[in-house]
């Protein structure tokens, strides 16, 4: 499967071998396309001391422009794009890391279009596979992996990518500066979409670990060893989070360590614009988002927790509401703007819960805890946990600060 996705040239010995056992798949970009970052106004810079002369020329140049500014017409849109550019003026995200996150959002964009048409374009149903964590992969899981892998590795600032739809990490040979590791779920929630109920893109970017460079080389298990160790750093190295919402509106949210901020696209327009400065989670919120079919096999713990949500006498009168949509970006979405908390426990048949730490949960937790929220296994700060596998679960608590707070002080006691 992963063989005949990547628009990309086959370049090694290794690539050959590619399939869906293969240890790794190594491609190279045919061209490294500098003008991903030129169409988006980005700086094309090669190296680390070219980068830095950009970002400094450009501050010399603009930094009041940096300061938001006061709309000075109507038609005035502060996009995506226009975001970007000035947190790489303020020296927040190099250039590198801009046009890795414009490349996200490009797929995103596209894989928006394609569930919009799902229905009348024979995109719904499954594709007759399943991922390496025994999965049914729908046809648009497939599809929007290919757009991710397409848009990330002709951006040319991608060193490994890592998606919930491929078996090992992909290395993306000759990338033309940057090597960002990219880890993803390309389209999460997907059991939700031929009844046309929200779904998302879940994205963790992280730099290159520094004990383990990427270069090409000629020995596979070597090289996946590498991209195996890029990919599992713990989510306090991520250097930018999150996620794109498929649903009413189509919605980017996304967090560079500085905050939380959502952009909304305008199918007009065909840009994400700001819509949701700095958000805010609300330090609590009386919503709990769990798949409570589970709570037979939940722990005394959990099941104590839930008891007390629903308990009147606990809340003068007024029990916690149930929200579950069953797709994690839709119900965090709700939980970041309303408050709450969201959980998906370990239980007696899956240990660890059912959702991946790298492209899931930590990416998740990190925008939490930049909107003043929390994420946490029960037991420990998800963005603590060091990923042992790519696709290793674990339990997860995310919402407002003091709601998981509450659900700790159930679950650390035992
Ligand atoms: P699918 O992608 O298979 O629909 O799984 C979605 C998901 O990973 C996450 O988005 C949901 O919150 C969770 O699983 C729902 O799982 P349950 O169906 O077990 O409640």
């Amino acid at each position: 499967m992963a063989a005949t996705m990547l628009r990309t040239s086959t370049q090694s010995g290794i690539a050959a071998k590619s399939g869906r056992k293969e240890a790794v798949s190594v491609r190279a970009v045919a061209q490294p396309q500098r003008q991903a970052g030129a169409a988006s106004g980005f700086a094309a810079s090669s190296g680390a001391a070219a980068r830095r002369s950009v970002v400094a020329q450009a501050t010399a140049v603009a930094t009041p422009a940096a300061k938001p500014a006061a709309k000075t017409s109507q038609y005035e849109l502060f996009t995506l794009t226009t975001w970007l550019l000035k947190e790489e003026m303020k020296g927040t995200i190099d250039g590198e890391l801009a046009t890795v996150i414009s490349s996200v959002s490009l797929a995103c964009k596209q894989i928006a279009s394609l569930v919009n048409r799902a229905g009348i374009s024979n995109l719904t149903g499954v594709a007759g596979n399943q991922n390496v964590q025994g999965e049914d992969q729908k046809k648009l899981d497939v599809v929007s992996n290919e757009v991710f892998k397409n848009c990330l590795a002709s951006c040319g600032r991608t060193g490994v990518i890592a998606s919930e739809e491929e078996d090992q990490p992909v290395a993306v040979e000759e990338t033309y500066s940057g090597n960002y590791i990219v880890v993803f779920d390309p389209l999460d929630g997907s059991s939700n979409i031929d009844a046309g109920i929200s779904v998302g893109s879940i994205f963790g970017i992280y730099e290159p670990s520094e004990e383990c460079p990427i270069d090409a080389m000629d020995d596979p298990q070597k090289m996946m060893e590498q991209c195996v160790m890029n990919v599992c750093q713990p989510g306090s190295r991520l250097k930018c989070a999150g996620y794109c919402l498929y649903s009413s509106s189509t919605v980017m949210v996304l967090t560079i360590g500085n905050g939380v901020f959502g952009f909304t696209l305008d199918p007009m327009v065909g840009e994400f614009v700001l819509t949701h400065p700095n958000v805010q989670i609300p330090e609590v919120g009386k919503i709990y988002s769990f798949n409570e079919g589970n709570y037979g096999l939940w722990d005394d713990s959990v099941k104590a927790y839930m008891d007390s949500l629903k308990d009147p006498k606990k809340w003068d009168g007024k029990p916690y509401s149930a929200r579950y949509i069953g797709s994690l970006v839709g119900d965090f979405h709700r939980t970041l703007l309303y408050g709450g908390i969201y959980g998906y426990p370990g239980d007696a048949k899956n240990k660890n819960g059912k959702l991946r730490l790298l492209y899931e949960c930590a990416p998740m937790s990190f925008i939490a805890e930049q909107a003043g929220g929390a994420g946490s296994t029960g037991t420990e700060r998800v963005l603590d946990v060091n990923p042992e596998k790519v696709h290793q679960r674990v339990p997860l608590f995310i919402g407002s600060k003091k709601e998981v707070e509450y659900l700790e002080s159930f679950t650390k006691k035992h």
